[in-house]
């Protein structure tokens, strides 16, 4: 972001990155959904970061406003939730072979959990954008996490807001033992989740056939 630049205009790049980006990632949903696959991907959301968020993480970091662009990573920034942790890992390697995006960092916090609780794997990588003048190269960052990953860190995230980081006691051991609660539950999940894609597999099986079989009925009245 340099002095004659207003955000409006710094910013477009990151908007259209992140529309993208959304298509791009909710395709491997529907690629998966077409051959009848487990999908490794539940939902795709994905946010431009507001100004006084910017503002806010530039001061706390001591970054400068001209050097936004190469080290605030996540500007633009995408979140893939998935149903269990083997699908996060699915969905690394996914990125990992795709030709639009470069990796350029991974920061595994499911592994390396956070102080606070908070698990999460962040892949941050350039991705090129068509602009008017010519191509620019960006960074984004997404995060990967499973669905109650994703539940921890929203009522988490909505505490933090409140107690500006600083949380009583009382909640931080609450969140604590909600963590690793979270922990629990996608270890059972994981444990079963074979037994659910089945039942994930069957019922569309048994949607589908129930569909031909009412296309069949309306084309026989
Ligand atoms: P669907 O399958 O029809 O719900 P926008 O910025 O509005 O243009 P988008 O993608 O609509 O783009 O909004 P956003 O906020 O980036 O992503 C929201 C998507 O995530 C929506 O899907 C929501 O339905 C989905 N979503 C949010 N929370 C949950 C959740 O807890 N569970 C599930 N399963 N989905 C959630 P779509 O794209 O509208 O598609
Ligand atoms: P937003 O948009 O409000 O979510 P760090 O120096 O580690 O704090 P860094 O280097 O930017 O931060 O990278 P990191 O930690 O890999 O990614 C930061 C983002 O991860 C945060 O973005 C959160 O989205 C998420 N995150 C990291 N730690 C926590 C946590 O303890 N709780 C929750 N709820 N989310 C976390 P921002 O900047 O907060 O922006």
């Amino acid at each position: 972001m340099d002095e004659n630049q207003n955000w409006d205009e710094f910013l477009v790049p990151y908007q259209q990155a992140v529309e993208e980006l959304k298509v791009k990632l909710k395709g491997i949903r529907k690629q998966f959904g077409k051959e009848n696959l487990h999908k490794p991907v539940e939902f795709v959301t994905g946010r431009v970061k507001p100004v006084d968020s910017i503002l806010a993480k530039a001061e706390l970091r001591n970054i400068s406003l001209n050097r936004l662009e190469t080290e605030m990573q996540d500007i633009a920034g995408l979140r893939i939730m998935c149903q269990f942790v083997e699908d996060i890992h699915e969905v690394v390697r996914l990125l990992r072979n795709r030709k639009d995006i470069k990796i350029v960092e991974e920061r595994d916090y499911i592994t390396n959990q956070k102080e606070s609780g908070y698990r999460s794997y962040h892949v941050v990588f350039e991705y090129p954008v068509q602009v008017i003048d010519g191509e620019k190269i960006i960074l984004a960052e997404v995060q990967i996490r499973t669905l109650s990953m994703n539940f921890w860190a929203t009522i988490e995230h909505s505490l933090n807001y409140k107690y500006k980081g600083e949380f009583p006691e009382d909640i931080k051991v609450r969140l604590k033992r909600a963590a690793e609660a979270v922990y629990q539950l996608d270890e059972e999940m994981s444990e079963i989740r074979e037994e659910i894609q089945e039942a994930q597999h069957l019922f569309s099986y048994s949607k589908r056939n129930s569909l031909e079989e009412t296309d069949d009925k309306k084309k026989l009245e």
